[in-house]
């Protein structure tokens, strides 16, 4: 009786450490995570194609930066129609990119400098090389399914099934002689889209993911196209969209209520989450799952799981909301945007903040180059979890690709350059050489922007208030006791509006940003002390110096300040 009472009071005490641990944050819950675009990231042979031993080799500059992950945009097996997001094997390499004994040495490497791995996942579609597809082509009796198919309207082949478009071509459906039925592509029609109401696909693709992050050890994976893994099966046709303003071709055009975030889709992702799960259940470390959903926040939202939490989807699900800032966006749009966030995600989930990614022009060409740092470390600030597009980290703008030079098959020259994502995908500015330390070689896949001489890594390193030291330091503060401070207020100063403060605080600590945001210069009213921790580039106060209020913040200032309470 007496033992069994120990027992319990054990167990007891063993729910309450794990009730510690849960409010203990996890590794991912206070991660940088940093994206690398394999292509333009380091290309080690000379082919003008960056490639896993490029990583490897740069496996230091990374860590020295001070984030906690890296996560590969593909580097499967692919015929790049969509650079890499066509994938004709989904547990192989590409060969530009290397093999999976470069790739295992990659695991190890990073894993040995304590950063995590994250592989881009997309389980949407397949490129039209894999072989289910070329097995569906035949008519296989385990493949045909796969793949959504259906007759043309009347059984004819110049009429589809319906009105569905795709994100990047105009219908979503192409026909195929073999089988005489359409097959639907939500991307290029050389990315067939697997059908994820049937079962054998579901299981399919979890095999997927046990294979890279239970067999590779890999630490998680970014779920691409979420929105779009299930369409409604009846094909009813989809209305025509509010905006009066999108022409036909257009993705626009339609209001995709049968093609985006079904109820299904949601349910395939909280199924992952728990097969990621019980994957973690037997390792050291927790694997994650991050989801994209480029839509409205209140579909981005449900894909973390429910508001309960009794429902389980993505760690999180990328918070796009500034994406979109443009060189007009003052304080106000931008804490705006941080409120419409802010106020819809649900307290038990992390949030997180991106200003870039493979598939929207630089912060710097969009936002303006002069406001770079302010908004770094607002990314880096807010609560949660950071995510920086490569090159970000020194305010690299976009590239100038001229259409000749482009490769991106969402664009084509009449379209040119509006939809083109060649521009934010040009090599990694290294140094000032003539292939900016990128590649050795001869050509390079995208062209090396000449800006590579006023922006490159090589000289941001030796200049100690560089963005990239600043981007660095910042680092340094969110690993600190910043991560501990759940609470988060901001708001707006400054008559033309462009003032924006962000305040962290507990009992022992407060840590303020202040940004001015425009070229006037602004008066933050305050009258007590701070420590200068961060600034701008251009900022005239030097790190680690004490200032007492009213602060002026000169032209596209941001200062990050700190005052102890004991
Ligand atoms: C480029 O570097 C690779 C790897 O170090 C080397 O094998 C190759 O010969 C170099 N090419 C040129 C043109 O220098
Ligand atoms: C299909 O056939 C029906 C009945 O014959 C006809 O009313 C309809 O217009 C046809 N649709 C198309 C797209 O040809
Ligand atoms: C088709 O299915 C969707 C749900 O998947 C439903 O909302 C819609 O009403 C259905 N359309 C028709 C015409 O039955
Ligand atoms: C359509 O375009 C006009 C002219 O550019 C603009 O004033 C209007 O706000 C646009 N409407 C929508 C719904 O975007
Ligand atoms: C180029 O894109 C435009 C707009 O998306 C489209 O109308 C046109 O058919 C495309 N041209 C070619 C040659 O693909
Ligand atoms: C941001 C992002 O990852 N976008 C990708 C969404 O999916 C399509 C199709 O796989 C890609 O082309 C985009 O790059
Ligand atoms: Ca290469
Ligand atoms: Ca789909």
């Amino acid at each position: 009786m007496y033992k069994l009472y120990i027992y319990l009071v054990a167990i007891f005490l063993i729910n309450i450490v794990n009730v510690y641990a849960a409010e203990e944050k996890d590794w991912w819950q206070t991660a940088t995570i940093y994206q690398i675009y394999p292509k333009s990231f380091k290309d080690s042979d000379g082919d003008g194609i960056g490639d896993l031993k490029g990583i490897i080799e740069k496996l230091d500059y990374i860590k020295d930066l001070g984030v906690s992950a890296i996560w590969l945009s593909p580097i499967y097996k692919s015929p790049q129609y969509d650079a890499g997001y066509d994938i004709s094997d989904f547990r192989d390499i590409d060969p530009i990119y290397g093999n999976l004994e470069i790739f295992k040495e990659l695991v190890t490497e990073a894993h040995n400098r304590g950063l995590k791995v994250v592989l881009d996942y997309v389980p949407n579609h397949t490129s039209d090389q894999h072989e289910w597809f070329q097995e569906a082509l035949k008519g296989s009796e385990t493949y045909k399914d796969y793949f959504i198919w259906a007759d043309g309207k009347n059984g004819s082949k110049n009429d589809p099934p319906n009105n569905w478009i795709s994100v990047f071509t105009h219908s979503a459906w192409e026909w195929v002689e073999e089988r005489k039925q359409f097959y639907l592509h939500q991307f290029l029609k050389q990315q067939p889209d697997l059908d994820f109401l049937n079962p054998n696909v579901r299981q399919e693709m979890k095999d997927v993911l046990t294979y890279w992050l239970d067999t590779y050890d890999v630490d998680g994976v970014r779920i691409d196209a979420v929105p779009h893994l299930v369409e409604a099966k009846n094909l009813t046709d989809e209305p025509r969209t509010y905006d009066p303003n999108s022409s036909e071709i257009d993705y626009n055009y339609l209001d995709h209520i049968f093609t985006r975030n079904q109820p299904e889709s949601y349910d395939v992702v909280y199924e992952w989450r728990s097969h990621i799960d019980s994957i973690s259940a037997k390792k050291t470390s927790t694997k994650v799952c991050f989801s994209e959903a480029a839509v409205d926040i209140d579909y981005v939202i449900p894909y973390y799981g429910n508001a309960d939490g009794s429902k389980l989807g993505a760690h999180f699900s990328f918070n796009f909301v500034l994406l979109g800032l443009t060189p007009e966006s003052t304080a106000v749009d931008v804490s705006n945007l941080i409120g419409a966030w802010l106020d819809k995600l649900p307290s038990i989930y992390t949030s997180n903040w991106v200003l870039g990614n493979h598939d929207n022009h630089r912060i710097a060409t969009k936002a303006g180059k002069e406001r770079v740092d302010a908004l770094n470390i607002l990314a880096g600030f807010l609560p949660g979890v950071q995510v920086t597009y490569n090159g970000e980290e020194i305010g690299m703008e976009d590239g100038e690709v001229k259409c000749e030079q482009g490769v991106d098959m969402a664009s084509n020259c009449t379209s040119y350059p509006y939809l083109s994502r060649d521009f934010e995908r040009t090599p990694l500015q290294w140094d000032s050489s003539e292939f900016a330390g990128f590649s050795n070689g001869t050509s390079t896949w995208l062209p090396v922007s000449v800006k590579k001489a006023e922006c490159n890594i090589a000289d941001q390193l030796k200049d100690p208030k560089s963005h990239l030291n600043i981007y660095k330091k910042l680092q340094e503060v969110r690993k600190g006791d910043l991560a501990d401070i759940i609470s988060v207020e901001y708001s707006t100063f400054g008559d033309d509006e462009m003032g924006l403060a962000v305040v962290r605080q507990n009992s022992a600590k407060i840590y303020a940003l202040v940004l001015n945001l425009g070229s006037n210069s602004l008066t933050v009213k305050t009258w007590e002390t701070f420590e200068v921790i961060l600034t701008s580039k251009d900022s005239q106060r030097n790190w680690g110096e004490i200032i007492s209020g009213p602060i002026t913040l000169q032209s596209y200032e941001a200062l990050l300040l700190l005052q102890q309470n004991v």
